[in-house]
């Protein structure tokens, strides 16, 4: 067993850049990332196999890459043997049965009826939960013009922003999967690349968290002090230090993206001024 780590991620495609940011973030350098099958770092144990991403739960499951970074879509469409380590938050989308804009759906609509789509294992898993007998047409792209050209009569695909579907005269009618990029690895790591996987996630928490938060600056009038304290959690406590001019106070503090509008309107409602908002780059608690 070797002593660094051998990740593998999707070579081109809607993963990869995402794939290569978040190593960076996480001060992982890699050079020349185009055009190549495999490359090291210099500053941390790792080897990058570039990779398509249907191969990519094989080659973790079999040993060849000891950890990947792929979409849960994938991973379950190729059910390998291998383990979730982390959400990463991109590549989302989710995978869904659509059919012809016009047609009325219900409960039996697929029934008897022909669905064509890539993932066949993950559709066929729907259709027996639902006791639905269909035929599937396996296709390997463009599943979304197979009704127009009389091929299916539904189609079950990943779905982004919906607009695809919508330019083919489809609807989308079932969500089968919700679907995002994660980390998985191999069931068995030695005891160092554990230990370097351990140490990459705690990166990759950091750099999620991050991304998650915001640093928040504020004035706020020394008498509305102990109520805009209570609106702003902060690790801690925020930090409150005085400002030149007396009767007023800077206030520090992070916030969670998911409550961060609500927040500063209840801030703004209760006199804070001068709200600066700044990205965290890492956060460690
Ligand atoms: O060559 P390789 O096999 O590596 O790549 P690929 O062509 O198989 O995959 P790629 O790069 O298209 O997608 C890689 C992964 O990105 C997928 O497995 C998903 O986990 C994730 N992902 C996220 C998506 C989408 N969003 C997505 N919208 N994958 C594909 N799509 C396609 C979808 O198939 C449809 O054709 O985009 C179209 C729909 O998009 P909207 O926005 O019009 O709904
Ligand atoms: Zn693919």
């Amino acid at each position: 067993m070797s002593n660094k780590l051998r990740l593998a991620i999707q070579k081109s495609g809607r993963l990869s850049e995402d794939s290569i940011k978040l190593l960076k973030d996480c001060g992982i350098d890699l050079r020349n990332v185009k055009d190549r099958l495999r490359t090291e770092s210099e500053n941390f144990p790792i080897e990058i196999f570039f990779l398509r991403d249907d191969d990519i739960p094989e080659y973790v499951s079999d040993g060849v890459a000891d950890i990947g970074i792929v979409g849960e879509n994938v991973l379950y469409e190729k059910n390998k043997s291998v383990e979730t380590v982390e959400e990463l938050g991109f590549g989302k989308c989710r995978l869904s049965i659509a059919v012809p804009k016009a047609d009325e759906y219900n409960n039996t609509y697929l029934q008897g009826k022909r669905i064509a789509t890539s993932y066949p294992v993950l559709t066929s898993k729907f259709l027996n939960e639902k006791n639905i007998k269909a035929e599937l047409h396996e296709i390997s792209g463009s599943v979304e013009i197979a009704p127009g050209i009389g091929l299916a009569d539904a189609v079950c695909d990943l779905v982004s922003s919906g607009s695809t579907l919508f330019m083919n005269g489809l609807k989308e009618v079932e969500v089968i999967l919700q679907s995002q990029a994660v980390l998985i690895k191999n069931k068995s790591l030695s005891a160092e690349q554990q230990r370097l996987l351990d140490k990459l996630l705690f990166r990759i928490q950091a750099v999620k968290k991050a991304k998650n938060n915001k640093y928040i600056l504020l004035n706020a009038p020394n008498d509305k002090l102990s109520e805009i304290i209570a609106l702003l959690p902060g690790m801690k406590s925020p930090t409150v230090l005085p400002l030149a001019e007396e009767g007023w106070s800077s206030v520090h503090s992070v916030l969670n993206e998911n409550e961060f509008w609500e927040i500063i309107e209840q801030l703004k409602a209760h006199g804070a001024q001068g709200i600066l908002v700044v990205p965290i780059e890492k956060m460690i608690i």
